[in-house]
């Protein structure tokens, strides 16, 4: 059993309460502008824009720091045709037979069907997998824990991170996703989580008219 040094933490910085009010405010109001974009313009993106976000994503914490997470950046043409054309099979079931009438219902304001061609439009895409377990040598197994929770905040910073170096992004989640390790070549050890679409937005990009609940709907204080 291996014991990590601990050492003194010296990357906190405190800041004057106005100066912190200051601060949340201005990240608030930069999350606020990102929307969800589902037309994308084929501009390539900076490869080291995304090497970044995706280091920005692995700062997540994670269940006993295994960091349970593989990112594949799918930027190849020709892939990204296979996963649009296996997606597009999937969805095309989900939206014709497998998704309940109310599912439906709810996703009718949004405008979305079984027709994904940002897939192939989009210069980026990230599949983002929960590693279940890494093999170590001699094939032995080490277990990772709370993979689902972690590989969820870690998005969630990817996606912050896209939005802050001014990109946008569209989770897209075809289910199911198990052809992501056929055509990706993943083990099955890892169990993907989404697809993230990444790129410039279309000049013609519109985004539906919709808000965010408020403090009062989404917290309370006891
Ligand atoms: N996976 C489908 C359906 C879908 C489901 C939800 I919940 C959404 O918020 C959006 C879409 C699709 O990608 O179209």
């Amino acid at each position: 059993m291996t014991e990590y040094p601990f050492v003194p933490l010296d990357t906190h910085r405190e800041y004057p309460a106005d100066e912190m009010r200051e601060r949340s405010r201005a990240l608030l109001q930069e999350l606020r502008r990102r929307r969800t974009v589902r037309h994308f313009s084929s501009r390539s993106v900076p490869s080291e824009v995304i090497e970044n976000c995706l280091l920005a994503a692995g700062t997540a914490p994670s269940g006993a720091n295994r960091q349970p997470w593989h990112f594949t950046v799918i930027s190849d043409p020709d892939v990204r045709r296979r996963i649009r054309i296996a997606a597009e099979k999937e969805e095309k079931e989900f939206y014709e037979k497998r998704a309940p009438k109310e599912w439906l219902e709810a996703l009718a304001p949004l405008g979305t069907d079984d027709r994904k061609p940002f897939l192939e439009n989009a210069p980026c895409l990230i599949a983002i997998f929960g590693v279940k377990f890494e093999e170590l040598e001699g094939g032995v197994k080490s277990q990772n824990y709370y993979v689902q929770e972690s590989v969820g905040i870690a998005t969630g910073l990817l996606i912050t991170a896209i939005h802050h170096a001014g990109l946008v992004s569209l989770t897209h989640t075809p289910s199911p996703m198990r052809f992501l390790n056929e055509v990706l070549g993943r083990p099955a050890s890892e169990k993907p989580f989404l697809l993230l679409v990444v790129g410039y937005p279309d000049d013609e990009a519109t985004v539906p008219e919709i808000g965010k609940k408020s403090l009062d709907e989404i917290a309370s204080f006891i």
